[in-house]
């Protein structure tokens, strides 16, 4: 798939961690979510030593080409490069997006964390091709996130973007994380994404909706179903 085809509609990011991947199989639990109909996927694992990284995100890269869904990897730009995936995402205390660019080339995707306006900016200007906007609402996932920004926030860089006349801010994408389930998808989806804005959310992200459901095909599926109803009262 070209990097321009990527739907970044229902992006899930891993997490292997006891309290929310629990004794399950990364591979098995990440099936689910594709049969579910997450349209992207983020590896993201922040204790495994480099073998295991490598040879899990092989195992996650093989269930995602079997359903042609891009598998980026979070922070590693050199595991990324192992196993030949699609792409990375890198927050602000990663790889610069210059150097990952110079390493992966420019058919990979480089996706970068951004929490204000500022930030937005300048990893457009680097060249990156999304945005994950952040950190929408509090969540136990990640605790140590330094700013929550709400609605309000993600609507500012979202404002932004859509106020710039270049390609680049004009083409990128993004997705907003943090704190997002079933109870409040759709709404987050509606006012962030709706009909006939002139700059939508391109996607929300999902750590523990997806990856903690005790029925991981079940939760996906409503998730999807969610994003893709009508809003309310239209
Ligand atoms: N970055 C900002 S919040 C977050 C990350 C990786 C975790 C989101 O997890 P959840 O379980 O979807 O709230
Ligand atoms: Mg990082």
């Amino acid at each position: 798939m070209k990097k321009a085809q990527v739907d970044y509609s229902l992006y899930l990011v891993t997490d292997s961690t006891e309290a929310i991947l629990g004794s399950r199989n990364l591979a098995d639990v990440v099936e689910q979510a594709l049969r579910g109909g997450v349209t992207i996927v983020q590896y993201r694992d922040k204790t495994s030593d480099t073998a295991d990284l490598i040879s899990t995100a092989k195992a996650l890269h093989a269930r995602c080409k079997a359903h042609d869904i891009p598998l980026l990897i979070n922070d590693r730009v050199d595991v990324a490069l192992a196993v030949d995936c699609e792409g990375v995402h890198l927050g602000q205390d990663d790889m610069s997006i210059a150097s990952a660019r110079a390493i992966l080339g420019p058919d990979k995707i480089i996706g970068a964390t951004v929490s204000s306006v500022d930030e937005a900016k300048v990893a457009v200007e680097r060249g990156a091709d999304y945005l994950g906007i952040g950190t929408l609402y509090a969540t136990n996932t990640k605790k140590n996130t330094k700013d929550i920004i709400g609605i309000n926030g993600v609507r500012e860089i979202l404002d932004y973007l859509g106020s710039q006349q270049d390609e680049a801010s004009k083409g990128v994408k993004t997705v907003c994380i943090g704190g997002i389930n079933a109870s409040n998808i759709q709404l987050i989806t509606y006012l962030l994404s709706p009909p006939s804005t002139p700059y939508p959310l391109s996607g929300v992200a999902i750590v523990s909706a997806i990856i903690a459901a005790p029925d991981v095909l079940s939760s996906t599926r409503t998730l999807k179903s969610l994003i893709t109803a009508p809003p309310p009262f239209a």
